[in-house]
């Protein structure tokens, strides 16, 4: 008897090590479906756990083969996007481009990109410097660069308006980091060549965040591909440790509305009140403390949009037709590069209602000039877009920040 438990003991403790090792996606499908009616799509969000897109009629969701049998069993069907999700993750992590040197072929490693940064802001000390904004609730830096002319003569130049581009609040968006980091890098390239550019940094203080959910980014690389919000710790549900807000409902605009959960399990939980996880708090302090902030974009995957306010509510954003020349401006730009289309336009009736958003905070609190852009792809791979695409979207992406440095520089839009 005694064998037998210790046994037994052994077999829990073993499959707790596992789960707690690596979360295995084999025999789990992304489908998208199409909903005829919002009483359907809700049924469909109520039956899985893991959504990835939302727009309109059509949903993306990843299945365990469990849910998979739950929902043919309710009558659903949908187009298979990816057949086999463990295998595409493992393939993904077989695919290193032959180390060239080259920052934008792999996807990187935390450490990796904390490391570009630093040499970046150490070899154009003239140009860049980096700085920490605060930490996580792990404590690890969030580190930001800072992209200006002469940047340590003077902690903040009060007469150049600052411009913000963070990315990586969701921590499965893998795309999102290096186009931040390329626009820091290409910025710093082209100084010394192009005029636009020359000028922009001469004039504009240009912040770059990459990784603003480091804990989220780490634990996508040892444990969960999939994982979305922070590692907050909450508690035991049913026995079962929960983790997680997601940074991207925890702003206090509008916080608490609809298009976000109460519920610790949710992919969409708000925390338990505005700015309660350490990210968005020490991110919103250290926007509160730039003098003049006139722009920023938030950058997430996937879907190719172009976004901006609101989020909280389908009504109309003030200076809509702002949004609306900048938004059109930052299409063309980006299409002009691969031709790649991404369409523009206000987040609620363009994707879903979704309140506590970034956006609709520096918007609606900073009154800047605020988008939040999904980058590739359409839903071929979703989250797990190959690193052959990295290079290209970044391409693609730079030339829109580039217009809106312009637009920025060209004026205030409120007068
Ligand atoms: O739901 C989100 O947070 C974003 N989409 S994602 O698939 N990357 O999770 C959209 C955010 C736009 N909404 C607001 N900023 N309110
Ligand atoms: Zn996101």
């Amino acid at each position: 008897m005694r064998r037998i438990m210790g046994v037994l003991v052994l077999c829990l403790t073993l499959v707790w090590a596992v789960q707690a090792q690596e979360v295995k996606y084999d025999g789990y499908q992304v489908w998208r479906i199409t909903v005829r009616t919002p009483a359907e799509r809700e049924q469909v969000q109520q039956l899985v756990r893991d959504v990835w897109m939302v727009r309109g009629s059509t949903i993306d969701v990843c299945l365990s083969p469990d849910e998979q049998a739950t929902l043919r069993k309710a009558g659903f069907t949908g187009e298979v996007l990816i057949p086999d999700v463990g295998a595409r993750i493992r393939q993904q992590k077989s695919e290193f481009a032959p180390q060239d040197g080259s920052l934008f072929t792999r996807y990187l490693t935390l450490n990796e990109i904390y490391a570009a940064m630093r040499q970046l802001a150490d070899q154009n000390p003239r140009l860049v410097q980096m700085f920490e904004i605060g930490r996580s609730i792990e404590n690890r830096p969030i580190y930001a660069l800072r992209l200006t002319r002469e940047p340590r003569r003077v902690r903040v130049y009060r007469d150049r308006p600052q411009v913000v581009i963070n990315a990586m609040q969701h921590a499965r968006e893998w795309i999102t980091p290096p186009v931040a980091l390329y626009f820091a890098y290409r910025l710093v390239a082209e100084y010394p060549t192009n005029t636009q550019v020359r000028e922009a940094l001469d004039r504009l203080e240009v912040y770059v965040v990459p990784v603003v959910n480091p804990d989220g980014y780490v634990f996508t690389h040892t444990t969960n591909r999939l994982w979305r919000k922070n590692r907050r710790y909450i508690g035991r549900v049913f026995n079962q440790p929960v983790y997680g807000v997601d940074l991207n409902r925890n702003w206090s605009y509008g916080w608490g509305g609809e298009g976000s959960s109460g519920q610790p399990w949710s992919d969409t939980y708000r925390g338990s009140a505005p700015f309660s996880e350490p990210e968005t708090y020490w991110l919103s302090r250290w926007m509160l403390s730039l003098p003049t902030l006139r722009a920023h974009v938030d950058v997430h995957s996937y879907s190719q949009l172009i976004l901006w306010p609101w989020g909280y509510t389908t009504d109309l954003a003030p200076f809509s037709g702002v949004f609306e020349r900048v938004g059109q401006a930052m299409q063309t730009a980006i299409q002009s590069v691969h031709g790649q289309f991404y369409i523009a336009g206000p987040i609620a009736p363009t994707l879903y209602i979704a309140s506590g958003g970034m956006t609709d905070w520096v918007f609606g609190a900073r009154g800047a000039l605020s988008f939040t852009y999904e980058l590739r792809d359409t839903g071929q791979y979703g989250f797990l877009l190959p690193p052959d695409q990295i290079l290209p979207t970044c391409e693609e992406v730079y030339p829109a920040f580039l217009e809106l440095l312009r637009w920025t520089r060209q004026r205030d839009w409120r007068e």
